[in-house]
Formats: structure tokens, C-alpha cells, sequence
């Protein structure tokens, strides 16, 4: 095969939610992201590929934002790939070795591999599921639920969610919003899978308050601490008896491995976005499951292009507990694809050939604030 691209368009979309989203670092009301269009020669067939990138408008979740991406990718990631399309060639699967020389940024680097994969893919008529040897049909849904203005509003809101079949429910939580509103949850629903995320909120010296959520019988607490705590996570980890699991801090299979034998995580949350990639995401299911580690799939408000993606990726034997792979109405009244819809509390993988369904031109034109194509000799 040879793949040679020809240009990459970045659409900057901005996306309203159909609620405010809150986390422990901000209150989302729109999803401002980029997706990815590669314009690639396949065997000699114009072939397009999708991606879409993680990264919010500002360095809150990691330090990567929209403008960075573009920026580096425009500079550094493009050029380095067009170089390596003159001398040898590329496929997907050599695009992370081609960008290596770029420190970090991954949520750029990922929104290509992304796009290259999928025209890839697609060329060649198999789809994502078929491409990882994913044998299920369907992944069980988790949902993640903002921070509420009171307990009272948020029970409405998990009662709602549970009502739509969500098999498991994930609390973001932070200094001052964490054991009430658990404990009432819990109280409402003794039964419901439930975990908490608090995206870094938190410093050891909180250890002894973070233990009292150890009595709502928990499947994990996400990252309690900063992304380069690792050490610290360990510590925590021993003394609560609510299973470690990390998101933040695990961006490689290698430091997946160091979290693992360090005992700063007992389960592990991938995102391909944050890891640079659907390929270093597998190998982090990789290498967790050959410790007996467990993963599940996170989010990023993925619209459809990212949502299938992560669906086929959650289908891997190795992610035993449900993603935060919700229906595309958890958070958009209109999403770029066809919507993925719960299906008595599971989402359909897809089966079309590529990563992703083709975006709606129309659709993707209506929520579109901005386009950058760069030319890719
Ligand atoms: O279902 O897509 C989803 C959202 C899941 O809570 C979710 N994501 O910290 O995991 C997180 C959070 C997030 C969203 C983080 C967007 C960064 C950006």
C-alpha cells in the first residue's frame, strides 16, 4: 500500500451542549474542538480520512488548547510528515515514530493518526472493530455527571440518566462537592455501578477526607491528584479501599506500566486523544492486561467521528468495565454523524469501513467557525 497525503483541513467547530458541563476545572456550555480532514492518495484513489482532536479552547484539562494544535501542527507535525511521505513513505501505522521528535503534544499528534487511520481504513474497506480483531457488537454505557448547584438537582439528574438505561454512573467531584452528594446517591440507588472523578482536585494532605468515600461501595476513584503524582497516587492508593484509577497521568503505554508496578493504579481510564493515539491506546490495553489491570474507555465529549472510535477500541477484551461511551444526546442536540443512540443501556460498534461514519457536510458547515487547510508536499 502507499498513502501519500495531499492536504489536511482543520474545521474549528464549536458545539453547543445540551447542558452546562462542570468538572473540578471548568464549566463547559459548548464543546469548542477541531476535527481533522485529510485529503490522502491511496494506491492512487482520493481517499478522505477523519479525526478529531481532544483538545479544549484553553490548557485546563492537559496544557494542550485548540490554537496550540494548530499551530504545531502546522509548524513542526505537517512538515515532519510531508518529509517523511518524500523519503520512503508513511502509513498509520508509522506516524507516531515519524512525530516522535516532537516533544508531547499529543492531542495534535493523535488527531492525525487519526485521520491517516481512517482514510487508510477505508481504502482498503475494513472497519475499525474488524482492523483491532474486535469480536462484540456493542459496549455497556457509562455516563458522566457534571457537578450540580444541589444534591436535590443532581439525584434528578442521575434518576434521568438511569431512566435512559446508563448501566453506570460517574460523579465528578471536588473539594466541597464529594461525600454528601455521593453519600445521597448512593443512599438513592444502593445497587447502581458508581464511581467518582476529580480530574486533580486534590493534594495528599486530603488523604484521611478522600478515604470517607471509601463506605459507598465505589468501582474506582479517577485521579485524585496531579497529573505528574504518581508517587503520591501510590501513597493514596494504600490507604483507601476504593480502587486507584488513573486518567491524567497515564499519556504512554510506558508510564501506564509505571503506574501499574508502582501501585498508583489499580484500573486505568484510556483516552486515545490524551495517549497520542488509538494505537499507543492499544497499547496501553496491552500492557494493562497483561498485569491483570483493568481499562475502560473515557470520553472528551467526543462528537460521533471520535465516539464510533472509541466504541470499536472499548469492544478489546481488556476493558471490563463500561467507557464513558454515552449517547451522542448526553451532550448534543445535533451531532455530526448520525447519532449513536443506548440501546437497552449498550452502544452499537460500527461496521462501516474506517474509523468513523462520514461527518453531515451541512451539519459540520453549520457549526463551523473557521477553516485552515495546509498544503502537505
Ligand atoms: O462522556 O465524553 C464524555 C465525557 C466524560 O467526564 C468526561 N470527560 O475528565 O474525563 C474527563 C472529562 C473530560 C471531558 C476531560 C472533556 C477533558 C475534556
Amino acid at each position: 500500500m502507499t498513502l501519500k497525503i495531499i492536504s489536511v483541513t482543520y474545521h474549528s467547530l464549536e458545539i453547543p451542549l445540551v447542558t452546562p458541563f462542570t468538572t473540578s476545572f471548568s464549566t463547559q456550555t459548548a464543546r469548542k474542538m477541531l476535527v481533522v480532514e485529510v485529503n490522502a492518495e491511496v494506491d492512487g484513489t482520493q481517499v478522505t480520512g477523519w479525526g478529531e482532536c481532544g483538545a479544549l479552547a484553553e490548557p485546563v484539562y492537559s496544557e494542550e488548547y485548540n490554537a496550540g494544535v494548530l499551530d504545531v501542527s502546522e509548524t513542526f507535525l505537517l512538515p515532519l510528515l510531508g518529509a517523511a511521505q518524500r523519503d520512503g513513505g508513511i502509513t498509520a501505522e508509522t506516524v507516531g515514530k515519524h512525530l516522535e521528535p516532537i516533544v508531547g503534544h499529543r492531542m495534535a499528534k493523535s488527531a492525525l493518526e487519526m485521520a491517516i487511520l481512517d482514510a487508510q481504513l477505508r481504502a482498503a474497506g475494513i472497519s475499525f472493530a474488524e482492523y483491532l480483531g474486535v469480536t462484540r457488537d456493542r459496549v455497556p454505557s457509562g455516563v458522566s455527571v457534571g457537578i450540580q448547584d444541589s444534591v436535590p438537582r443532581l439525584l434528578d439528574v442521575v434518576d434521568g440518566y438511569l431512566d435512559e438505561g446508563y448501566q453506570r454512573i460517574k460523579l465528578k467531584i471536588k473539594p466541597g462537592w464529594d461525600v454528601d452528594p455521593v453519600r445521597a446517591v448512593r443512599e438513592a440507588h444502593p445497587d447502581v455501578a458508581l464511581q467518582v472523578d476529580a480530574n486533580a482536585a486534590y493534594t495528599l494532605v486530603d488523604a484521611a477526607h478522600l478515604t470517607k468515600l471509601d463506605a459507598y461501595d465505589l468501582l474506582l476513584i479517577e485521579q485524585p491528584l496531579a497529573e505528574d503524582d504518581l508517587r503520591q497516587h501510590a501513597e493514596l492508593a494504600r490507604v483507601m479501599r476504593t480502587p486507584m484509577c488513573l486518567d491524567e497521568s497515564v499519556v504512554s503505554a510506558a508510564s501506564a506500566a509505571d503506574a501499574i508496578s508502582m501501585g498508583a493504579a489499580a484500573i486505568i481510564n484510556i483516552k486515545p486523544s490524551r495517549v497520542g493515539g488509538y494505537l499507543e491506546a492499544r497499547r496501553i490495553h496491552d500492557v494493562a492486561s497483561a498485569h491483570g489491570t483493568a481499562v475502560w474507555c473515557g470520553g472528551m465529549l467526543e462528537t460521533g467521528i471520535g465516539r464510533g472510535a472509541n466504541a470499536a477500541l472499548a469492544g478489546m477484551p481488556g476493558f471490563t468495565l463500561p467507557g464513558d461511551i454515552s449517547a451522542s444526546s448526553r451532550f448534543y442536540a445535533q451531532d455530526i454523524t448520525t447519532p449513536f443512540v443506548l440501546e437497552d443501556g449498550f452502544i452499537r460498534i460500527p461496521t462501516a469501513p474506517g474509523l468513523c461514519e462520514l461527518p453531515n457536510e451541512d451539519t459540520l458547515a453549520g457549526f463551523t467557525k473557521a477553516t485552515r487547510t495546509v498544503k502537505v508536499g
